[in-house]
């Protein structure tokens, strides 16, 4: 196919117009003509009709991606495929404050095994479950680079807790949900001696060099993962790969899929043939079964011994027990997907071109008969894969990740060198539909695809590749996330997405309205531990208080003032800074940032937020507030002033050359009058009309009333200066009182448009 942009262009020379006057006519041209001038067919334009979300419209779905090598997690909505946050994760998200304020600084130094970390290799988000079903409470998302996993509370979209794994060097496999939540799943990658072990060779890579799994305790209630009662699983150095729970009837069960179970050990350098020759050499590796409830009742009832402080299963007991075995599986296999019923196990193998199909009835018969076909080196018994195995099935060259669909029996594979998505029938074990993506996709995933009721509906090919999708960027190219229409026989491909943050691994996708996300915190919250912060500063109560030499600065931010407006501190004193948003309008944040310090902070309406530093050279620091928040965001300003050792302050002289007069005050009140007509104008328009009956304007209104109430105040201040005759002060509160009128008619009239927008109609006068 000719690409768009060409054919465009033949269009325009066959007109004879230029760019702008085709970009010009088509203002006003009809649906015909901009399809032939944009030269867009009939199947383009239902494409778009299934994605097109006009202004204000909302998505079915939202899905949370990985961010890959970024360290974030991206949210996107379904189908229109637009990005809606980026959330901070395993690095610094400076619009966020992530990793700026003290608060989220200290969510990242959670999980910091060497020090300073400040990246992540994010692979895998997985939602927490009841009984299998996405309850659209938290996320859980795992760093492959240094095996950490975080939780994310979807109340608020960010970050509360980083945890890092007691025993691995590496961990690709995570994160995955047991059906309640009561584990999430991280299996380690490349074997290596356990952390607490220091240098061994690799001669003794074999004796010495460990895999493993870990199951992280979740504890619901906290929303936080339990360290202390997590365990770990002991596995031999076979680069454990993906895992996925069992539900229903295989729940209380484990699947750990693996790779270079020939356990070789590369060296290009010394002329050995390298890694990828030496790992694949076999025709199959191992699918590791693991039954994690009966390791938690060991757990529980003291039969398992802590190494360097966490529980560690090792592999003579889980065989001993009967919580682990194994079960040969295609070479180097990618994906391993449990059906929404736990009946059956697909597993792709990489260099194989079948999906394997195993029955978690036949499994489990092996399992009790005790028939196993051997043993492997480390005493782990192995189930013979005609034992095990239900099908196989031809589905594309280099299948790897497998999603189920609303349909029974259907599921999507995606066929990374193919560049395909593989539509097929597990239960028969036949192709059914083949689609072509573009390029070389890894995962893909459908709605809710790993819940025990998925929605089908759509699917996401996360395409590696994007080559020639589009507008050229350089030679590091977005990925391509394409959406494609799977509710009929046929998949149809909808969109385009190029996402340029990272490698996404894996995206998970859930139902919007399952998500309640707060619009504004209690006042004076701390976010990251979820209660009430000890920096919490009310109007009027801002103070700067000195204590064990830091300078602590209770201050709150509203449109449009920081307070306290000017800081005073001798050079060397350490200055923590807590400032609380007072507003309770939705979306009104307001941002902080100081000259030179690294310091920029995201206060939420409610938030209570600090930034700590050592103010160790005199000088004069601005600050100010970094998000447009009002008219007069510009002035929401101040200046922190380190002064140098012993220095004397000099007769004030402010505000000099600025006298205002009895003429300039009564000016201001006239304004202000002037001004409170429209506000009652508006105000009476509101009230005469059924505004309670709309919570968003309700909401508006209370602002609006806030902001009345500074109003007054600032009022009585005018009025009290002007009796004394000080005309400067008099005229600068007056001032102050018009500014807050303007806020008032702000929100007012944002009602109003609201109330006429939304067909609110007139109620009766009392
Ligand atoms: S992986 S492209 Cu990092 Cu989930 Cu398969
Ligand atoms: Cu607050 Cu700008």
């Amino acid at each position: 196919m000719k690409p768009r942009l060409k054919k465009l262009s033949v269009t325009m020379l066959g007109l004879g117009l230029g760019f702008g006057l085709v970009t010009s006519a088509l203002a006003d041209a009809t649906l015909k003509e901009v399809m032939d001038a944009r030269g867009l067919t009939e199947k383009d334009m239902l494409a778009a009709a299934k994605t097109y979300t006009p202004t204000g419209g909302r998505d079915e779905y939202l899905a949370f991606s990985s961010g890959g090598q970024s360290g974030h997690v991206i949210v996107y909505g379904i189908p229109s495929m637009r990005i809606l946050k980026y959330i901070g994760v395993f690095t610094p998200e400076p619009w966020q404050g992530y990793g700026f304020d003290d608060e989220s600084k200290a969510v990242l130094d959670m999980g910091n095994p060497n020090g300073e970390i400040k990246f992540g290799d994010t692979h895998h988000p997985a939602f927490s479950e009841t009984e299998g079903e996405y309850n659209g409470r938290y996320l859980f998302i795992n760093d492959k680079a240094n095996p950490r996993i975080a939780v994310i509370d979807l109340h608020d979209f960010e970050t509360k807790q980083i945890v890092s794994n007691p025993f691995f060097r590496s961990a690709h496999g995570g994160a995955f949900v047991t059906p309640n939540t009561e584990y999430v799943m991280d299996a380690a990658q490349y074997a290596a001696p356990y952390k607490g072990t220091g240098f061994v060779p690799l001669e003794e890579f074999n004796d010495k060099y460990r895999g493993g799994l870990t199951y992280w305790k979740f504890d619901d209630k906290k929303g936080r993962i339990d360290e202390a009662n997590s365990f770990t699983f002991e596995m031999p150095p076979y680069s454990q790969d993906l895992s996925d729970a069992g539900k229903k009837v295989s729940a209380g069960w484990g699947f750990t899929n693996s790779f270079c179970s020939e356990r070789y050990v590369g060296g290009i350098e010394k002329g050995r043939p390298p890694f990828e020759a030496g790992c694949s050499q076999k025709d199959t590796d191992f699918m590791h079964v693991t039954n994690w409830k009966k390791a938690a009742e060991l757990v529980a009832a003291g039969k398992v011994k802590k190494v360097d402080g966490s529980y560690m299963i090792p592999i003579e007991q889980a065989v001993a027990e009967g919580l682990l075995y194994l079960i040969p599986e295609p070479k180097s296999p990618h994906g391993v997907d449990v059906s929404p019923d736990g009946t059956h196990i697909v597993v792709s193998g990489k260099l194989d071109s079948h999906a394997w199909v195993y029955s978690w009835e036949k499994i489990q018969k092996a399992i009790n008969n005790k028939k196993f076909e051997g043993k492997d080196p480390y005493g782990i018994p192995i189930i013979a894969m005609k034992d095990a195995l239900h099908k196989q099935v031809q589905v594309g060259l280099g299948p790897l990740h497998t999603q189920y669909d609303s349909k029974e029996c259907v599921v999507y594979t995606s066929i990374y060198v193919d560049s395909m998505v593989t539509k097929w029938d597990y239960c028969e074990g036949k192709v059914l539909d083949q689609i072509h993506i573009h390029y070389n996709i890894g995962h893909l995933m459908t709605m809710e695809g790993d819940s025990a009721s998925p929605d089908g509906k759509y699917l996401v090919a996360l395409n590696k590749l994007a080559i020639d999708r589009f507008n050229p960027v350089g030679p590091l190219h977005p990925q391509n996330h394409q959406l494609i229409d799977i509710s009929g026989d046929k998949m149809k491909l909808l969109y385009d997405m190029p996402i340029p943050l990272g490698e996404p691994h894996y995206v998970v996708a859930i139902k919007a309205d399952k998500l309640k996300p707060v619009v504004r915190y209690a006042s004076g919250w701390d976010s990251r531990k979820d209660e009430r912060s000890p920096w919490k500063t009310r109007a009027g109560r801002e103070k700067v208080e000195r204590v064990d030499g830091v300078v602590h600065v209770y201050g709150t931010v509203i449109r449009s003032h920081i307070t306290p407006e000017i800081i005073e501190v001798e050079e060397g004193e350490t200055v923590s800074i807590h400032l609380t948003n007072l507003e309770r309008a939705e979306d009104e944040t307001h941002g902080f940032a100081v000259y030179s310090e690294n310091v920029q902070l995201s206060i939420e309406p409610g938030k209570t937020v600090s930034t700590t530093f050592k103010a160790d050279k005199a000088g004069v620091y601005p600050y100010y507030c970094t998000e447009f928040c009002s008219a007069l965001h510009l002035e929401m300003q101040g200046y922190l002033l380190v002064k140098p050792k012993g220095y004397q302050a000099k007769a004030s002289k402010m505000d000099e050359g600025q006298a205002y007069t009895k003429a300039d005050y009564d000016k201001q009140v006239k304004t202000n009058v002037d001004t409170q007509a429209v506000i009652n104008s508006v105000v009476g328009f509101i009230t005469s009309h059924n505004y309670k009956d709309f919570p968003q304007v309700v909401a508006l209104v209370e602002d609006a009333t806030d902001q009345l109430g500074f109003a007054d105040e600032a009022k009585k201040k005018a009025e009290g200066y002007a009796a004394k005759g000080d005309y400067q002060n008099a005229t600068l509160w007056a001032g102050q009182h018009w500014q807050y009128q303007v806020k008032t008619a702000d929100m007012g009239l944002r009602a109003k448009t609201y109330l006429e927008q939304n067909g609110a109609v007139k109620v009766p006068a009392k």
